[in-house]
């Protein structure tokens, strides 16, 4: 594989802990992370020596703060689409399909495609001092790597509107409460408690949790993927969007 420079590789005692970072940014992703993951993904997916994935972000602060605002704010509505429909395909659907069990490890922050790339994977856990949120709404934009999908799928259609609909953050207590995380634990032993859960898993037969993974997954599957990379890339070409990021970036809130 290439030199890694936005994502780290470890892999011990059958687990790959896949690492981004991006620390200074807070994790947030750009294209190349979003290349790299795809290309580490493939590699662990052959490497027979890996059991089970742990994925998380560097640093103490964040998982990931949501997509490069920085990086988006000018794509126009074509870009988005392709973006949103490789992005999908080559991170966060390979994540839900991979055949091995998948685990995010949440350090912080969670937001916008960061609790989608959480939400992809199979079971989380988050550290104490986690937050996760869909602020996608204050940017004129929704969800566009399967938000709008997962997180009904886990938490309910409930409170799926309500964090996608206030675009507010939660803390790791009511993430739990509503089924968003599967378990705390302080963050000096996230990683060790998300490697326990992974050991849990791989004492079981490969094969058979391959197979579990895609028929669970098989229950949940609908076409409002393709319908959110549509709608999603339709609210690029809006005002309401440009004032979103503008207002971000300017460290204001948005007039809309
Ligand atoms: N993008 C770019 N830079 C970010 C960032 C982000 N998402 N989040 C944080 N940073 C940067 C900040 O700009 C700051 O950089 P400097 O000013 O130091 O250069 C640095 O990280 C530290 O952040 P703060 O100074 O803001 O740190 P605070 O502790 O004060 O605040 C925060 C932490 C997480 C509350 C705050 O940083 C924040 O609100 N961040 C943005 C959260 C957010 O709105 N995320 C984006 C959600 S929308 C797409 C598909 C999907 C998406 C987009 C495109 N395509 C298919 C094209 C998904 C969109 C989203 O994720």
């Amino acid at each position: 594989m290439n030199k890694l420079n936005s994502t780290q590789l470890i892999i011990e005692n059958n687990i790959a802990l896949i690492k981004i970072c991006r620390e200074k940014q807070l994790n947030a992703l750009n294209q190349a992370v979003l290349d790299e993951l795809s290309l580490v993904l493939n590699d662990v997916q052959i490497n027979s020596s890996v059991k089970a994935v742990i994925i998380t972000g560097q640093g103490e602060k964040s998982f990931v703060a949501g997509a490069d605002i920085k990086e988006f704010q000018n794509f126009s509505k074509e870009e988005g689409r392709l973006l949103a429909q490789n992005g999908q395909h080559n991170v966060f659907d390979k994540i839900e399909n991979f055949s091995k069990p998948v685990i995010a490890a949440i350090n912080g922050y969670a937001l916008g495609g960061g609790l989608e790339l959480a939400l992809s994977c199979h079971i989380r856990v988050a550290s104490e001092n986690a937050k996760l949120g869909f602020p996608e709404c204050s940017l004129g934009l929704i969800p566009g790597y399967g938000g709008t999908q997962r997180l009904g799928q886990i938490v309910g259609k409930g409170f799926a509107f309500e964090m996608i609909l206030t675009g507010k953050m939660i803390d790791v207590n009511r993430a739990q409460n509503i089924g968003l995380v599967n378990q705390i634990s302080q963050l000096e032993s996230l990683i060790e408690d998300a490697k326990k859960i992974a050991k849990s898993c791989i004492k079981n037969s490969p094969k058979a949790l391959s197979a579990a993974i895609k028929c669970i997954n098989k229950s949940f599957y609908t076409d409002g993927y393709e319908l959110e990379i549509k709608e999603f890339s339709e609210l690029f070409e809006n005002d309401e969007f440009k004032e979103g990021v503008l207002a971000f970036l300017e460290k204001r809130r948005p007039n809309f």
